[in-house]
């Protein structure tokens, strides 16, 4: 895609990225309610349509497939307008967002949400260490720009309503600096 294109794009594409637990698809949704994007929770579309290469029993996910993925979310994304909720970053081309935000959680809460889930023990502890080695925060570092990579707390409810109106308000502004 050229350049010319992107900045075609009258509505901005949000990725909310971050450790399983961490509140991504509750933010997604809170969001989307209240604007017009659209929203993608990346994990559905790969189990619904098979954008995998199996299931990995030892790790309890599906092993993905980039370019499947890729494929199947490049005419939306291109538009744009669309809020991304997934739990790692590096597979989405650079040009698709102009937001990407990282969840954070304090490991007992998150311990307690995945806990609640189901999860097995071993998949707890590495999701714990996931938020504690702060993998995906660095693997959004490396895959986008640093001024478009935004961490945010996501501990309580009160976090959750926060950081819903700062999107909002930064898309009220992308609007307007783009649109006039
Ligand atoms: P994710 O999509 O990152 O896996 P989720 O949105 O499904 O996470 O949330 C997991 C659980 O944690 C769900 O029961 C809601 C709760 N939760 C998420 N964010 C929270 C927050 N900031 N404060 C309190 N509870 C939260």
């Amino acid at each position: 895609m050229s350049d010319s294109e992107i900045e075609e794009r009258i509505n901005p594409n949000i990725l909310i990225t971050g450790t399983p637990g961490t509140g991504k698809t509750t933010l997604s949704r809170l969001v989307a309610e209240s604007t017009d994007l659209a929203y993608i929770n990346v994990g559905d579309l790969v189990k619904e349509r098979g954008l995998h290469q199996g299931f990995d029993q030892e790790f309890q996910s599906y092993i993905l497939d980039d370019d499947k993925v890729v494929d199947e979310l490049e005419d939306a994304l291109s538009k744009g307008g669309n809020i991304v909720d997934f739990h790692s970053c590096e597979v989405f081309p650079e040009r698709w967002f102009d937001l990407v935000l990282v969840l954070r959680t304090d490991n007992t809460l998150l311990y307690d949400r995945l806990e609640n889930r189901g999860y097995s023990q071993k998949k707890i502890t590495e999701n714990i260490d996931c938020e504690i080695f702060q993998v995906i925060l660095e693997e959004a570092k490396e895959s986008y720009p640093l001024e478009i990579v935004v961490e945010l707390p996501s501990n309580s409810w009160q976090d959750m309503e926060s950081n819903a109106s700062r999107i909002r308000e930064w898309v009220k502004n992308w609007k307007e600096r783009k649109n006039g």
